[in-house]
């Protein structure tokens, strides 16, 4: 035991906790990913479990070697050594822990600012408002060729990036989207943005993130009795003809 130095420990737990952290991604299972950022995001995810995996390996290694190997000894009812401060532990445990924080944010903010495509949604056009309300949701297309207002049906073409705006008329929401990995809240007295750009042809589960109100569930589409639809992904053309055809309702109504 007393030939194990911290540095050879680290090694070992390193080891360890990146084995815990591979086996953590093989085993967990995301949900489909049908959009261009999902792929990013879920690459994150995994890198982040990897690196926690590592941490964590390190720190219980350490902590369960230090535990034995410097226990109390029957009998022995010694005070342990009087220290106070030693600077170049402390600066270690300062600067390291900075240093992966700062990789963690710079990681994140790399791929979070990448998967912003507001930019390329005002360009494509496609921009559609959602407003949260107990207990549901309603589409506005701001697009002027579209313009279609408080559908209750969220139906959009494929590999066109969206920008989306989100309000709600009474209490906080969240319009969550888990195969496209996205998600905002909605706020009283203030609009979200996000965007996101669908790559994959298909139905998906809309979900309301927060908790807010007993009707709550019902804003969940995978949910039984659930007052909400699940949002659809079309070809172009499927989007044109669906256009038309809720113009055409709308204008004999
Ligand atoms: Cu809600």
């Amino acid at each position: 035991m007393k030939s194990l130095s911290v540095l050879t420990l680290s090694i070992i737990g390193t080891v360890a906790g990146a084995v815990l952290g591979v086996l953590l991604i093989v085993l967990t299972t995301l949900p489909e990913q049908a959009s261009v950022q999902a792929t990013d995001i879920d690459y994150l995810y995994d890198a982040f479990l990897l690196f926690s995996g590592i941490i964590f390996g390190i720190v219980v290694l350490v902590l369960l070697v230090a535990v034995v190997r410097f226990r109390a000894r029957p009998n022995d009812d010694r005070d342990g050594s009087n220290l106070h401060g030693i600077t170049w532990l402390e600066v270690v445990w300062t600067v390291i822990p900075f240093i992966l924080v700062a990789l963690v944010a710079f990681f994140s903010w790399n791929i979070l600012n990448n998967g912003n495509v507001t930019g390329a949604a005002e360009k494509s056009g496609q921009r559609v408002h959602i407003t949260a309300f107990q207990y549901g949701w309603k589409y506005t297309y701001l697009n002027e060729d579209i313009a279609i207002k408080d559908s209750p049906d969220l139906v959009v073409p494929v590999n066109v990036p969206i920008a989306f705006d989100i309000t709600t008329l009474d209490v906080m929401h969240s319009f969550w989207v888990p195969a496209w990995r996205m998600q905002m809240g909605a706020t009283p007295a203030q609009t979200n943005y996000t965007s996101i750009t669908p790559n994959k042809i298909g139905e998906y589960d809309i979900v309301c993130a927060f908790l807010c109100g007993t009707g709550h569930t019902q804003m969940n589409s995978a949910v039984d009795g659930g007052l909400v639809t699940k949002v659809r992904v079309v070809s172009q053309a499927d989007f044109d003809a669906w256009v038309a055809e809720t113009k055409a309702k709308a204008a004999a109504a």
